[in-house]
């Protein structure tokens, strides 16, 4: 994998960057839709492709290890024979997924046991089979294995996550270099920066991190409760320290501004569920503010979903179709809520992408900030 720095804002450290993988190119700043289960839920990869310009998309290790299994996987020739996806994919680790998705799992220095969320058998993740696993996906960039501290975690736990989390990162690069592709294109590991919100713990693990010289380096641990300022400040803390030169991944996060705001601090790439998952409950992300599709107000309202937005739901279908859709919870209004989220976010990236090449990002960020903002 390699990374060229195409511009960076002279205002802030925002920046434009292309990422080269084996299987194609991502301009920076990029959001990844989430695919979980190796697919993007509701939405045809020729959808994700053209109309929505998907450049990149995320797995899940917890998920594809539980169903269909590494077996099939392998019989496939890897996730992008087995979904058709051949352009660039991301994995996580499934550390994450293993502490949010299930209950009595037990952390050990040696690993994490877990029960599956879908028929309660027993497993243990360690940070080598977690790259085992990883390798037979064979997603383009791979995680490491990680302790996700909650938000709220008081400094002595955070520190010893932190720690814990540490030692894993030694030991999934050791796995990680002595193994290889085995479908020959090439897999890069971007370990993930931890700390909490305690800023002498987040710099630990930034400059630790930093000297590893990996292909790209991950923030993770934040967006999980604690308050959204505290989140920036950790984010530019930690991005002061990361290399320049590879690009930095914010797990998980976010809503439009707090995109534009990590990217103001030098943040390149992202992946949330919230326009799939939030776009199927009924919420539609625009230029001009967030929408509540459930809302009576939009029941008579036949003008196109987004008069000039980046898909073409926008003004195939109405508001109040919409609207119709989602109540009848008709499989349609899912597909379009998703298509017409994911448009957005990615169309968000490419024109802050635009900004910072043409000098302007930081006239445009506060202004679309109070757009994205507005409830409509
Ligand atoms: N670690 C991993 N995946 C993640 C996170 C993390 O901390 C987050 C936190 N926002 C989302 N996804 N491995």
């Amino acid at each position: 994998m390699d990374f060229q720095l195409i511009h960076t804002d002279t205002k802030s450290n925002a920046r434009a960057g292309l990422i080269k993988t084996d299987h194609g190119e991502i301009e920076t700043p990029v959001f990844m839709p989430v695919g979980t289960v190796g697919s993007v839920k509701a939405v045809h990869i020729n959808e994700l492709k053209s109309d929505i310009g998907a450049e990149i998309i995320l797995g899940n290790t917890y998920h594809l290890y539980l169903r269909p299994g590494l077996e099939i996987l392998k019989g496939a020739g890897g996730l992008h024979k087995f979904n058709s996806w051949n352009k660039p994919m991301l994995t996580d680790s499934g550390g994450f997924q293993v502490f949010s998705l299930t209950e009595n799992r037990k952390l050990t220095e040696e690993g994490a046991e877990f029960r599956s969320h879908i028929d309660g058998s027993k497993h243990f993740f360690t940070p080598e089979k977690v790259m085992d696993i990883q390798r037979t996906i064979g997603a383009d960039i791979i995680m490491a294995f990680d302790e996700c501290t909650p938000g709220d975690a008081d400094y002595a736990y955070a520190k010893e996550s932190l720690e814990l989390t540490e030692r894993w990162l030694e030991r999934c690069i050791k796995r990680f270099n002595e193994t290889e592709c085995p479908y020959g294109h090439k897999q890069s590991l971007f370990p993930i920066v931890q700390g909490c919100v305690y800023p002498d713990l987040r710099r630990r693990a930034a400059e630790n991190i930093a000297a590893l010289e990996a292909d790209g380096n991950a923030i993770g641990g934040l967006a999980v409760g604690e308050p959204t300022e505290k989140m920036y400040e950790m984010v530019e803390l930690v991005n002061d320290i990361l290399p320049k030169d590879k690009p930095r991944y914010l797990m998980g996060v976010g809503k439009p501004e707090n995109l534009l705001e990590a990217i103001e601090r030098g943040v390149d790439m992202f992946d949330c569920i919230m326009p799939t998952r939030n776009g199927r409950n009924g919420q539609i992300f625009t230029k001009q503010g967030v929408m509540n599709m459930r809302n009576e107000k939009w029941k008579n309202d036949f003008s196109p979903i987004e008069e000039d937005g980046a898909s073409y739901v926008d003004t195939l279908y109405s508001k109040a179709y919409l609207r119709h859709l989602i109540n009848s919870n008709e499989i349609l209004g899912l597909q379009i809520a998703s298509i017409h989220n994911l448009a957005f976010y990615i169309w968000l990236m490419k024109e802050a992408r635009k900004h910072i090449i043409d000098g302007t990002f930081s006239q445009w960020k506060p202004m679309m900030i109070e757009n994205v903002t507005r409830r409509l």
